[in-house]
C-alpha cells in the first residue's frame, strides 16, 4: 500500500484546488493493482532525481515511481466532532490515513467566503484542532465506559484500556493533545487500534493566492510564526496558480511558473514535508534490469521488511540483500562494474536500509 495523506482543512480553504494541482501529475496505476476508482483519491509519482538518474543509466523497458496517495477530505466545519456538515464520516476519513495535510487559507478572495468571515491563519489552525481533540476525547470517553464496565463484572484485562483512556481523557480535557503523552509497551497495541487523530503526523499546506507573488505575504507569515511555536513544518503552495499551470505542457509548466515568480513548485514541497515528516527513505530495485522502481520505507526499516514492501513471500522467505549504494552504482557506471570492483554489499536480516541503496533481495520461493 503507498503511503497516503489526508488533505484537511475548513470550507474554502482550497482543499480541492490543491488535489487537483497534486493530482494532475498522474502515476500508472499497474504498480498499484489494488488502486481505487474514486475522485477524492489520486496517486502522486514522488519527484526523484536520482530515479532519473539511475534510469539513464540502466536504460529498462519501464520505470516505476514510488507514488503517495492523497485524498480531499470533505470540508471539516466548526462543530464537526458533534456531527456538523459530514461530521463524523470525514473524521473515519482522517482515522485511515497515514498523516495529514492541514490546508490553510492564505488567499484573499472577497469572491469565495470564509466560514468564520475573516482570514486568520492560526485561528482556522486552531479551529480544525479543536475538533480532532474533541473526537479523540469521545472515542477516549467511549472506550473508557466500556472498560469500566468490562472491570465490573470482574474482567481484569480491561484495566490496562480504562487507564490509559482516563490518561488520555484528561490531557483532551486540559486541551493537550495525544502526541505529546508518553506512552507503556504494553498500550502500544491499543494505541494502534484506536488510531487517535491527535497522534497524526501533520503539516500546513499554506494556500497561498496570485496577490502573494507580488510583494511579502502578511498571512503566510502570520502562518509561520504560528506553526514555528508548534514546530509544525509550512509547505507553501499557490493553489489556484498550480492547478492552472498543469493544464499546460509539461515542458511549459516549469517556465510558467519561473515567470510568475513560484521557485520551488507546491507539489515538491508538500512530498518533501510528506516524506519528512513520515520520516521515510528511498531504496531502488531495478529487477533484471527490466524494471527500475523506487520505494518508500521507514527509515528504521530492516531489509526483509523493505523486501516485504515488494511482496510478502520476499519477506517470509529472505535470505540476503544485496546492496549498491546509489553513488558507487553511479560512479562505476552500473551494477555489473559494481560488481567486479567489489562495490556490493552483502547485508542479513538486521540491516538497516539506507536512504539510496539499490537492493537486490535474494529469498526462498514459497513452494506451495
Ligand atoms: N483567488 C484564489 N482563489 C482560490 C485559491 N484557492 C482556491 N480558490 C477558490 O476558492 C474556492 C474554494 O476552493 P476549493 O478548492 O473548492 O475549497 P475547499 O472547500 O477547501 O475544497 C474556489 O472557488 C477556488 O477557485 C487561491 O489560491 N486564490
Ligand atoms: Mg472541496
Amino acid at each position: 500500500m503507498p503511503y497516503s495523506i489526508g488533505i484537511v482543512g475548513l470550507t474554502n480553504a482550497g482543499k480541492s484546488t490543491i488535489f487537483s494541482a497534486l493530482t494532475s501529475i498522474k502515476v500508472p496505476c499497474e504498480a498499484y493493482p489494488f488502486c481505487t476508482i474514486d475522485p477524492n483519491r489520486g496517486l502522486v509519482a514522488a519527484p526523484d532525481p536520482r530515479l532519473q538518474k539511475l534510469a539513464e543509466l540502466i536504460k529498462p523497458e519501464k520505470v516505476l515511481p514510488a507514488a503517495i496517495e492523497f485524498v480531499d477530505i470533505a470540508g471539516l466545519v466548526k462543530g464537526a466532532h458533534k456531527g456538523e456538515g459530514l461530521g463524523n464520516q470525514f473524521l473515519a476519513e482522517i482515522r485511515a490515513v497515514d498523516a495529514i495535510a492541514e490546508v490553510i487559507r492564505c488567499f484573499e478572495n472577497a469572491e469565495v467566503s470564509h466560514p468564520e468571515g475573516s482570514l486568520d491563519p492560526a485561528r482556522d489552525a486552531e479551529t480544525v484542532l479543536f475538533e480532532l481533540m474533541q473526537k479523540d476525547l469521545e472515542t477516549a470517553e467511549k472506550r473508557l465506559d466500556k472498560a469500566q464496565k468490562m472491570l465490573r463484572v470482574g474482567e481484569k484485562s480491561a484495566q490496562l484500556e480504562a487507564d490509559l483512556c482516563a490518561k488520555m481523557k484528561t490531557a483532551l480535557e486540559q486541551l493537550q493533545t495525544l502526541d505529546r503523552l508518553s506512552y507503556h509497551e504494553d498500550e502500544l497495541p491499543i494505541l494502534r487500534e484506536m488510531k487517535p487523530l491527535t497522534m497524526k503526523k501533520r503539516f500546513f499546506i499554506a494556500n497561498l493566492g496570485e496577490e502573494a507573488l507580488s510583494g511579502q505575504n502578511l498571512w503566510l507569515q502570520k502562518l509561520e510564526a504560528y506553526a514555528a511555536g508548534k514546530g509544525i513544518k509550512v509547505a507553501p503552495f499557490y493553489g489556484k496558480v498550480e492547478a492552472e499551470v498543469h493544464e499546460l505542457d509539461k515542458s511549459e509548466q516549469e517556465l510558467f511558473l519561473k515567470e510568475m515568480g513560484i521557485e520551488r513548485s507546491g507539489l515538491l514541497e508538500v512530498i518533501r514535508a510528506g516524506r519528512e515528516i513520515l520520516d521515510l527513505v528511498t531504496f531502488y530495485t531495478a529487477v533484471g534490469g527490466k524494471e527500475l522502481r523506487n520505494w518508500l520505507v521507514p527509515r528504521s526499516a530492516t531489509a526483509p521488511v523493505a523486501a516485504g514492501k515488494i511482496h510478502t513471500d520476499f519477506e517470509s522467505g529472505f535470505i540476503k540483500a544485496e546492496v549498491i549504494t546509489f553513488e558507487d552504482f553511479v560512479r562505476l557506471g552500473g551494477e555489473a562494474a559494481a560488481r567486479k570492483q567489489g562495490a556490493v554489499r552483502v547485508e542479513g536480516k538486521d540491516y538497516l536500509v539506507q536512504d539510496g541503496d539499490i537492493i537486490h533481495f535474494r529469498f526462498k520461493p514459497k513452494i506451495v
